[in-house]
């Protein structure tokens, strides 16, 4: 997933979250791309550390929203993270082997006039 955001555009990432605003703005997206809450892998993973959970793009891990009980490590392959769990916005940590719809972020560079 992570490789295939840099496929699509350089500099191209999953997509961090921080603050809830965004998650609502992702959920927005999704909805109107899949015309339903479909689980969406974001960029947030503990590959490096379990149970430290951080984004991909190196933002700061300031905003989580797990649901109950989540996330639940049910095993040791449960190291990525998708919203849409039971058609909510929480998240759950799940297989990264699980193909998934997934959220891409890119920067937008603005051309310059000279
Ligand atoms: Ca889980």
């Amino acid at each position: 997933m992570k490789l295939h955001c840099r496929d699509l555009a350089p500099g191209g990432h999953l997509a961090s979250l921080h603050w809830m605003e965004q998650n609502n703005v992702l959920a927005g997206m999704i909805r109107n791309s899949q015309n339903n809450d479909v689980p969406t892998w974001i960029g947030l993973s503990d590959i490096h550390k379990e149970g430290t959970f951080l984004w991909n793009d190196g933002s700061a891990s300031d905003f989580m929203f797990w649901a109950e009980d989540e996330p639940s490590h049910k095993n040791p392959k449960e190291k990525c993270v998708h919203a849409f769990l039971n058609n909510s916005l929480y998240w759950n940590d799940a297989s990264c082997n699980l193909k998934l719809t997934f959220l891409c972020s890119y920067k937008l560079v603005r051309p310059s006039c000279h």
